[in-house]
């Protein structure tokens, strides 16, 4: 482990994402070099959770749970081997952390006092088994709750009436219409309920042994919060299930400290008892914060389990048809906007099992060596019911350069066609939400891959840079855990831009080629067409 210690401080600063498929962990220095990582993936370390990347399919096609004592057991083996690793969990000064967003932990009553009185003695997990009063919580793949998407919409006057209000129209994978879900179909363990947590805000209550409060930017991604006020909205909490806000509780600014780390990780993992816990986030939100994106025209593509586009905005603009504005997690005055699919990493590893021999070299090697435009062959690749564009019918529709439909492309068509596709999507619904890229940054786990980032280039027009590592929600986090520090030293809210002024500058991993580009460009309007076809039919 690298040596730490701007102005002689030696202090550290913990960032933690609980995201779909694993934990991981980002430790940065005061001169904000990550000097530690670690992970916990779901399906190969806790095996007996039976997850597929994290999640459980259920057999009606829509609906996408998660355990989330899964969550906890990974939260303390994550720990245990950054004790083992010899971290100096004694020094760090502040955790914050990055959430999956979308999914919702239901404590059942009496969870908080059983929360308090953690003890180092027993595991968090064997101490946490009963304290879900829904065992298996809905998360952000899941697109169940359509029924309830129309009635929220109808209440509140239309969908561009909740998108004013909320920040985005009524999506089924967003919070609140999965609480209404859970009220209408499993009433008595709606009503045992004492405290419903986003997988963001339950990570801050494990860390502080308390029910943490939820930030306003995670907040967002619920269908009910005013994204103005940044305060609960009464007429969509009414809406969705009574007697609500109590079991939300707070919401807050995402640099307030929510507490200190309860004694049980100062007993069992030689945390320092001053360490203090600042407001978890949505993982998309602190990857902002990790590409640290200032200036209009500063995009970032997050490329996790899900594709997802982002930006910061200074004023709202929200959109009844698609894409979400969300409070921006670092400048309370400010927002983000952002394009999000859901069949990103995973939908390709199955295209890269089937055609590339389960190789990403072999799959980044056929993007490198075919012609950008796919000789006009476009796919679409829907193997989950996808957000954007909204198609529920899962399967995979291909085209020829003529706009006619194909059963099979030929050997390696496929690999472009599923990439292509997705940026163009991307492109497309990003352009119509204001979201123009004169630079991207890309993070998450298929950023490390080169033919991806040059069809990226390509498609946008725009160079890619990239970070040292490609795991912007932890170190985002751990950004943020510094901000909420530096808050709380100075007593008053300091700009995110000045605590971050030394953070490393990121590499510029594509150039833009002109002639592909404008290849794209001119795609862009065949696969407009496809794409309004294959969702009319759908
Ligand atoms: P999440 O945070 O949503 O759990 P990550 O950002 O950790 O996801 O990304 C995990 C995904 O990264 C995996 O599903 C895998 O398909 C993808 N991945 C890892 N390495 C590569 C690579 N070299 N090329 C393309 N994709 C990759
Ligand atoms: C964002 C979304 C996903 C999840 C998982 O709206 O649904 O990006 O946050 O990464």
């Amino acid at each position: 482990m690298k040596k730490s210690g701007k102005n002689g401080t030696g202090v550290y600063f913990l960032g933690l994402d609980s995201s779909t498929q694993a934990i991981k962990a980002a430790l940065i220095d005061s001169n904000l070099n990550v000097v530690h990582e670690q992970a916990v993936n779901f399906d190969k370390e806790l095996p007996e959770f039976k997850t597929q990347g994290g999640a459980h399919l259920h057999s009606d096609g829509l609906t996408v749970t998660s355990p989330p004592l899964m969550w906890v057991a990974a939260l303390e083996c994550l720990l245990q081997k950054m004790q083992d690793d010899k971290c100096p969990l004694d020094r760090i000064a502040a955790v914050s952390g990055s959430g999956q967003q979308h999914g919702s932990v239901w404590l059942r009553k009496g969870a908080r006092l059983t929360l308090n009185g953690l003890v180092a003695e027993k595991s968090l997990r064997d101490q946490l088994t009963d304290v879900f009063s829904v065992a298996d919580s809905p998360i952000w793949m899941d697109s169940s709750t359509g029924e309830q998407c129309r009635a929220l919409e109808k209440a509140l006057g239309g969908a561009q009436a909740v998108a004013n209000l909320t920040g985005s129209r009524a999506y089924e994978r967003f919070t609140g219409n999965q609480i209404a879900k859970i009220y209408q179909n499993r009433p008595s363990e709606y009503a045992a309920t004492e405290r419903i947590c986003l997988v963001s805000s339950f990570l801050a209550s494990l860390l502080i042994g308390d029910y943490a409060p939820i930030d306003t930017s995670d907040g967002s991604g619920m269908n009910l919060m005013d994204i103005r006020k940044k305060k609960w909205a009464s007429a969509a909490l009414k809406q969705t299930a009574p007697a609500l806000e109590a079991k939300l509780g707070e919401i807050v600014p995402g640099h307030t400290v929510v507490g200190k780390m309860h004694a049980f990780y100062r007993r069992k993992f030689g945390f320092n008892p001053d360490c203090i816990v600042i407001a978890c986030s949505g993982d998309n939100p602190c990857s902002l914060a990790g590409m640290r994106l200032q200036r209009t025209g500063d995009i970032a593509i997050s490329l996790g389990t899900s594709d997802t586009l982002f930006g910061s905005l200074a004023k709202p603009k929200p959109s009844a048809s698609e894409g979400h504005i969300f409070a921006n997690p670092v400048e309370p005055k400010a927002y983000m906007a952002m394009v999000v699919r859901k069949n990103g990493s995973l939908t390709r590893e199955r295209v890269r099992d089937e055609a590339a021999g389960k190789s990403w070299d072999k799959f980044a090697k056929i993007l490198l060596d075919t012609p950008p435009g796919n000789n006009g062959l476009i796919g679409f690749y829907v193997d989950q019911p996808e957000i954007t564009p909204p198609i529920m019918k899962t399967g995979v529709y291909r085209f020829d350069a003529k706009g006619k439909k194909l059963g099979k492309f030929p050997v390696g068509a496929d690999v472009r066609a599923v990439v292509e596709s997705q940026f163009l999507s991307l492109r497309l619904h990003g352009d119509n939400i204001g979201l123009k890229p004169s630079a991207i940054l890309a993070t998450g786990g298929a950023s490390a891959n080169e033919g991806i980032l040059k069809v990226i280039a390509d498609v946008f027009g725009a160079p890619v840079c990239v970070g040292e590592q490609p795991n912007s929600g932890a170190i985002g986090a751990a950004y943020r855990a510094m901000h909420g520090w530096e808050c709380r030293k100075a007593e008053k809210f300091i700009p995110f831009a000045d605590v971050l002024a030394d953070a490393p500058p990121f590499r510029k991993a594509m150039e833009p080629d002109r002639a592909a580009h404008a290849v794209y460009t001119k795609m862009l309007k065949q696969y407009e067409k496809l794409e309004k076809k294959v969702v009319a039919e759908n």
